[in-house]
């Protein structure tokens, strides 16, 4: 990123922490996103379940002014019991492990084009396998981990922890929810914290019209946006709202494979987040799709838990009326 870059990034960071006076959440998918589940498979199922590469990387941030430790909460790590998408009967495992340390957050390799993100790179910190059995409806709790055990990234927001969460034998869905919390026994959120992927595996609602949201945040020099969704067998629309678009919709209908809709970028919408809407038309349950977005070059553009400057809401553009 170029300097300005980073001042108008900071700037947003900045902007977003007064949101969050607002917000109060670290939950992983937050309010502002819609989405109940997080969702990884085993890596025996089939890609048509809705995973195509049975992995999940989130990096979680801590704002530089956070002085005590912090815990990465998860919710329903086990993979059996409720929640979870059973395949004839319950045989995964899934394995949660917690990077901080220099190079967790690799920026430059993921913008040059990289189709995914270098998943062990940084320190291991912490690492635990789930099965069916313990933490079924529960929380697990990763840490006390000191916010300097993430690497220092402001342009991000502060310290940056990367969750990798891998299908391991098996081939039944994992699905999880995440809390970045002060608390060790509880859900206490982090003022200012905030949470981004490249690309998120999630299980869309079932209950019809409902609408789930993802919001990647347009930084300066993207012309276009291109959204990939994998397996979303025509489950609704997908609609874009932002500064400058008000609903532009498309339908995708790809089972087991990959749709890529594309928009163009307007200068306005520079320096926002964009709201990218699921919206459910059919009644199809359970169903489990990936996304991420791509900029004119190829490069993955992040998408925040908690958009960044706030849900980005329609502005007409101001007609100019020449004076008498
Ligand atoms: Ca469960
Ligand atoms: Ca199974
Ligand atoms: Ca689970």
């Amino acid at each position: 990123m170029n300097r300005l870059n980073n001042q108008v990034l900071f700037f947003f960071f900045w902007v977003s922490g007064i949101f969050n006076f607002f917000v109060f959440s670290q939950a992983v998918p937050s309010d502002e996103e819609k989405i109940k589940f997080l969702v990884t498979f085993s890596k025996n199922a089939k890609v048509s379940f809705g995973d195509d590469d049975y992995r999940q990387i989130l990096y979680l941030v801590v704002p530089e002014k956070q002085r005590g430790p912090v815990f990465i909460r998860v919710f329903d790590p086990n993979v059996g019991g409720k929640h979870d998408e059973k395949r004839n009967s319950f045989n995964s495992k899934t394995q949660f492990s917690v990077y901080g340390g220099s190079g967790v957050h690799v920026v430059d390799k993921i913008r040059k084009g990289a189709t995914v993100d270098d998943p062990y790179s940084g320190i291991l910190i912490a690492t635990k396998t789930f099965d069916a059995t313990a933490y079924d409806d529960d929380w697990f709790t990763f840490g006390p981990f000191n916010p300097a055990e993430g690497e220092l990234q402001p342009d991000f927001g502060g310290y940056v922890f990367k969750l990798v969460v891998e299908g391991l034998d098996g081939d039944d869905g994992n699905l999880y929810k995440l809390f970045l919390s002060s608390r060790k026994d509880k859900n206490t959120p982090i003022d200012g914290g905030n949470c981004f992927y490249y690309e998120c595996c999630f299980r869309l609602s079932d209950e019809l019209n409902s609408i789930s949201h993802i919001y990647p945040f347009i930084s300066q020099n993207i012309i276009k946006v291109h959204i990939n969704v994998f397996d979303y067998d025509n489950d609704g629309t997908i609609r874009l709202i932002s500064v400058a678009k008000n609903g532009l919709t498309a339908k995708s209908d790809k089972d087991g494979d990959w749709t890529t809709l594309d928009f163009d970028v307007e200068p306005r919408e520079l320096n926002t987040s964009l709201d990218i809407q699921f919206i459910k038309t059919r009644k199809v349950k359970n169903n489990n799709v990936v996304v991420f977005v791509t900029n004119q070059e190829k490069s993955r553009i992040p998408f925040f838990t908690i958009p960044i400057g706030g849900v980005p809401k329609y502005k007409p553009a101001i007609v100019v009326v020449p004076g008498n």
